[in-house]
């Protein structure tokens, strides 16, 4: 776009540097070896020249004074922040002995692999995990497992794969494409997709879509950019929306304005959901959710009478107690309604070519390691024994399981723990105190980031530097297009990226061969499976879709046998149709049908509590301009966002004698902390919001302060232990009680 004589370099964006779910087409411009700047690819199908804030900042990521640069060592206590730096042969030497000893005196699984979200990581991590033979990958402190796995889980298990609301991003014409056609109505359910890009999926599609007549209905406590532009705006109480789908599954079945023809057809169980939504009238989820049952009833009939239409979903549906239920009764409205691998429906999502990062497949791992270390890892994954969800579904450990494992030591012990790409107690994990007592008593923990954050300070051992998206190889396959990421740099310091570091250390650690040279042979493996290597796709301007006829192409995939491995026209569903009564929920022990289940923690479920806390406390709102609790150091983002801010309807606010731009606390049975009020009718009046990720880079970091992120992280509030009966969900991220009270003196 810009008129530049610096050398541009075509990429695709993904961590690290903008964080984010990635995917974006960009230029890098590159002057004497350096980044000057960055900009979004027009020529790129997804964001067609735009990029978010945080892309256009990585120039200010990538040489930012705090970035760590060289292996360190800790010489002081944990916490004390006394570094020394090291060689990379040191830093290996050093973790190879320790991870050895320990594996062999308590085995392997007692070693466990925490990622964050999924940025660039999934694939490195689970390749060394494997290698070393522990069976414990971890998204740390994620109670419940509350994002996406639970919403991946429901579609798993009831449709055999995963749907997205379909703005054509699956074709490379986008909306100019003849097959495509906007949605008539997109719902917005718990998202917000004005403030991140969702699992893949961009919020100016949205927009993209509403130009060209899509309406829109938004599910959301609080208002949004969006809802504001709706024709119908469900305010519920937050942690209700399972009742809210069954009432509108309960509109749509009575009323008969569902799509027989498909449901007859396609459909598995029809007559038991039926039965079970009668227990969900429009005036009981009324009662339930705070919405009049009229407006449920309009949303109901808009959605259903209008195909095709689609529903884009966000986290807070993990969040819910249960949150695999609440997705599998989302998943049903487009099911009934005919709306699933539709033009302009939910479209089924595959990974481009077939192509995979991660996890690699049981085949794959048994041709990689062996039968045996398979049927091994199954057996001692943390957790997968409680909830046959966690142990059927996908290779993650159950994180509520895990803490109190760390803290008993029962059934075996954790003993070390490698953490890369997660900011464990300023983030991620819910109750972080409790981890920080937990992992402390840890005997060997490395860490590798791009810059000190409250879990490094806290907790790490070793810490190794990772390099930026800018200088480094690397590819991408979540849904589509499949892309590359071109090292436009060479890295700055000593940093490696996460792929080098980890085959690095695989080879020292693997009982098995690795046959990997380098980090280029691992990634055309990969990419071979789509007949294409990094050199082609790069050629191309580093990205494709997949080829005319290809299964990862839509529409209507169940009609032409593209879904089953059998090559059967249906589903991949034990019945071979979308299954509204799930029979593997049942074979785990589990209802096949969905229910509402009550907040654990809530004005209705804990009513005492509530006269002392009597405000419903959702958190995690996310920054447009932040990832989790990344770039809080970044002066161009930071100068957006420049102090955490609770959102609270104004009028309580003034009952409560607080101003907009008073500094409050927020507090409930677990602690407070502090954050700035912005008192205005975004939130309804029982509804405070809080954002999650904030920790102040530029204050002390050695303990106890650790960047103050006890002050100001809210998962200070949160607690683990609430999960749902399949081992996802019920976790308290999204509904909670709170208090909000002025800070005297009002300062920061
Ligand atoms: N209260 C509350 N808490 C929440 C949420 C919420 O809604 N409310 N949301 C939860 C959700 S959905 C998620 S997914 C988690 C996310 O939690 P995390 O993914 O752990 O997110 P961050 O806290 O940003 O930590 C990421 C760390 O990885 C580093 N990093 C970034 N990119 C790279 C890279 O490419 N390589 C390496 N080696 N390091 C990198 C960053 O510098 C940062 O320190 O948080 C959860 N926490
Ligand atoms: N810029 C940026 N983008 C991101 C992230 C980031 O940190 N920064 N994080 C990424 C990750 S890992 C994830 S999981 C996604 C998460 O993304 P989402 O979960 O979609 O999070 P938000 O975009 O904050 O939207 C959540 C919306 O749900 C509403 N909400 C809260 N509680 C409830 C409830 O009980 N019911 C309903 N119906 N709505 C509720 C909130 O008011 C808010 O408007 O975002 C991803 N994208
Ligand atoms: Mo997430």
């Amino acid at each position: 776009m810009a008129k530049s004589n610096d050398q541009k370099v075509l990429s695709t964006l993904w961590s690290a540097g903008c964080g984010s779910h990635g995917g974006c087409g960009c230029e890098i411009f590159v002057k004497n070896g350096k980044v000057t700047k960055v900009e979004g690819d027009c020529n790129h199908p997804w964001n067609q020249g735009r990029l978010c804030a945080k892309g256009l900042a990585i120039r200010e990521y990538i040489y930012h004074p705090d970035r760590v640069l060289y292996p360190l060592k800790r010489v002081g206590k944990r916490g004390e922040g006394k570094w020394e730096r090291i060689t990379w042969d040191e830093a290996y030497d050093t973790i190879e002995k320790k991870l050895k000893d320990i594996r062999e005196k308590h085995g392997a699984e007692s070693v466990i692999f925490c990622q964050g979200t999924g940025r660039d990581i999934g694939g490195p991590i689970t390749f060394l995990m494997y290698a070393y033979g522990s069976p414990n990958w971890v998204q740390v402190g994620l109670a419940g497992h509350a994002c996406y796995t639970p919403r991946l889980g429901a579609m798993f298990a009831t449709h055999g794969n995963y749907t997205v609301a379909d703005c054509s991003q699956f074709l490379e014409k986008r909306y100019n494409s003849k097959e495509w056609t906007p949605p008539k109505y997109i719902i917005i359910w718990a998202q917000n997709p004005a403030a991140g890009c969702h699992d893949g999926f961009y919020g100016h599609w949205i927009i993209d879509c509403m130009k060209r007549g899509s309406k829109l209905i938004t599910i959301d406590p609080r208002s949004t950019w969006f809802s504001t532009r709706s024709e119908v705006h469900l305010q519920n109480r937050p942690g209700t929306d399972g009742a809210i789908a069954l009432g509108m599954l309960n509109v749509i079945i009575n009323e008969g304005i569902y799509d027989k023809k498909f449901v007859e057809k396609w459909c598995y169980g029809f007559s038991e959901l039926k039965k079970r939504v009668q227990e969900y009238s429009p005036e009981k989820v009324e009662k339930i959710s705070g919405v009049p049952a009229n407006l449920l009833r309009k949303a109901a009939r808009l959605y259903a009478k209008n195909k095709p239409s689609a529903i884009q979903w966000g986290e807070p549906v993990d969040a819910m107690p249960a949150g695999s239920v609440v997705a599998q009764a989302i998943t049903q409205l487009w099911s009934i309604t005919g709306n699933i691998d539709v033009p302009g429906g939910n479209v089924i999502a595959k990974n481009s070519h077939g192509v995979t990062t991660y996890p690699f497949s049981s085949a794959e791992l048994t041709d990689l390691y062996g039968a045996d270390l398979v049927k091994r890892l199954n057996e001692k994954r943390i957790g997968a024994n409680d909830y046959p969800m966690i142990k059927n579904f996908r290779g993650w450990v159950q994180p509520d399981v895990l803490i109190k494992q760390m803290e008993t030591g029962k059934p075996y012990p954790v003993k070390a723990a490698w953490i890369q790409t997660s900011n464990i107690l300023g983030g991620q994990a819910a109750d972080p105190k409790r981890h920080y007592e937990a992992m402390k008593k840890l005997d060997f923990i490395v860490a590798v980031d791009l810059f000190q954050n409250p879990t490094t300070m806290a907790l790490a051992d070793i810490f190794l530097p990772a390099a930026t998206i800018a200088e480094k190889e690397s590819f991408r396959t979540w849904w589509q297009p499949l892309g590359v990421s071109v090292k436009a740099i060479k890295g700055l310091g000593a940093v490696k990226s996460d792929w080098e570091i980890n085959l690095e250390m695989a080879k020292r650690l693997s009982t098995t061969p690795i046959k990997y040279k380098n980090v280029r042979e691992v990634i055309d493996e990969r990419l071979s499976a789509g007949k294409t290597n990094f050199e082609k796709l790069k050629a191309k301007g580093c990205w494709e879709f997949p080829p005319k006829n290809d299964p990862s192409r839509p529409y209507y995939r169940y009609e032409r046998g593209l879904l089953r491995k059998d090559g059967k026209p249906g589903f991949d569903t034990p019945t071979g149709k979308v299954e509204l009564y799930a029979t593997k929920y049942k074979e785990w022990g589990l209802d096949p049908l969905p229910y509402y289940e009550e907040p654990k923690e809530s004005p209705v479920a804990t009513k005492n509590l509530a006269k002392e806390y009597p405000l419903i406390l959702t958190t995690g709102r996310r920054s447009p301009v932040f990832f989790h609790s990344e770039h809080r150091m970044i002066p161009w983002l930071r100068e957006l966002d420049p102090v955490p801010v609770a959102e609270i309807n104004d009028e309580v606010a003034e009952s409560l004698g607080i101003k907009n731009g008073d500094w409050v606390y927020v507090e409930n049975t677990h602690g407070k902390i502090k954050m700035k009020a912005k008192a205005s009718p975004i939130c309804p009046p029982e509804v405070v919001s809080v954002p999650h990720g904030w920790w102040l880079p530029e204050t002390d970091g050695t303990a106890p302060n650790l960047f103050s992120t006890w002050d100001h992280n809210v998962n200070n509030l949160t607690s683990m232990g609430n999960q749902g009966k399949s081992g996802f969900g019920g976790t308290n991220y999204r509904s909670g009680l709170c208090r909000v009270y002025k800070v005297e003196g009002g300062k920061e």
